[in-house]
């Protein structure tokens, strides 16, 4: 409950903000794109990681305004950078949740349309805790954003509920392989060769892949032998506020 109060408070009166994780093209070496990341600084808490408030967000429905509030900003920084020169794609975590609310993909359109955003520079990236409610709204919602023309990745894949299952049942364009997989890639033949049939599988199938939490010359090396798409971790940047991308954006990095 304090949780969620102080965190409704930072919605009403700030206290939130968004911070960028570059994603480079393996083969080029260049920033393709950045992960929006949720940050929270609380007066009293002080520094508060989304892997503790998210859930509390999701289990009292306040996911939901925030949620928007995340878009918005996005949509808002997007059109900042394009308008810059330096135009980047920026994806955007959603929460099954979001999803399931059966007007999401009009509240989604509004928000692209009232801040003119091309569809190509906004990414959402598919971020699952618990097992869909309701995969009929959930499919309806992505239908919707695949219309738009905006792409759909799926997080995490290989953990909790990020499943084949929602690769076979949903409008994906991207996995993302989670952190667990590439953190022990380097350790044994099993945990390489998974790495290795999940990319094949990927690609087979028509799907970008990403890999995160790469942290290492020699896991990127390893990436790139197995045809890993993009990457993105602390070997190129951790996630950085805003006016700090312009650095990463345009050059081989
Ligand atoms: O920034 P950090 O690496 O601590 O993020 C932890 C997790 O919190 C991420 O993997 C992501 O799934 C989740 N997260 C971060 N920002 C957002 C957001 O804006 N919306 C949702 N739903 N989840 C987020
Ligand atoms: O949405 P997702 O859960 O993938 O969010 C990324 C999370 O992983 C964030 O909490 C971010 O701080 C963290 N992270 C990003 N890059 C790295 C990395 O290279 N190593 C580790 N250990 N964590 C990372
Ligand atoms: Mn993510
Ligand atoms: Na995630």
């Amino acid at each position: 409950v304090l949780l969620h109060d102080r965190l409704k408070l930072a919605l009403a009166y700030g206290g939130l903000s968004l911070h960028y994780q570059p994603q480079v093209d393996v083969f080029s070496g260049e920033v393709v794109g950045a992960e929006a990341l949720l940050r929270w600084t609380d007066p009293a808490l002080g520094e508060v990681p989304p892997s503790r408030f998210i859930p509390v967000a999701e289990a009292t429905g306040l996911i939901l305004p925030l949620g928007q509030w995340v878009l918005n900003t996005v949509c808002r920084q997007i059109m900042a950078w394009q308008q810059a020169g330096t135009p980047l794609r920026v994806a955007v975590n959603v929460s099954m949740q979001q999803l399931q609310q059966p007007d999401w993909g009009s509240q989604l359109q509004e928000v692209l349309q009232r801040h003119g955003v091309p569809p190509d520079l906004l990414e959402l990236e598919l971020t699952e805790s618990e097992a869909m409610a309701d995969p009929v709204l959930a499919r309806q919602s992505l239908a919707c954003v695949k219309s738009l023309g905006l792409n759909v990745t799926l997080d995490d894949f290989g953990t909790g509920h990020s499943s084949l299952a929602y690769v076979q049942q949903l409008p994906i364009s991207r996995i993302k392989i989670a952190r667990d997989f590439i953190e022990p890639m380097l350790q044994g033949d099993n945990q390489a060769a998974l790495v290795r049939a999940v990319i094949d599988l990927s690609h087979t199938l028509g799907l970008t892949v990403v890999a995160e939490g790469v942290e290492s010359p020699d896991q990127l090396r390893r990436l790139h032998r197995y045809g890993c798409d993009i990457v993105q971790g602390w070997l190129y940047a951790k996630a950085v506020p805003a006016q700090e991308m312009p650095r990463w954006m345009g050059t081989p990095v």
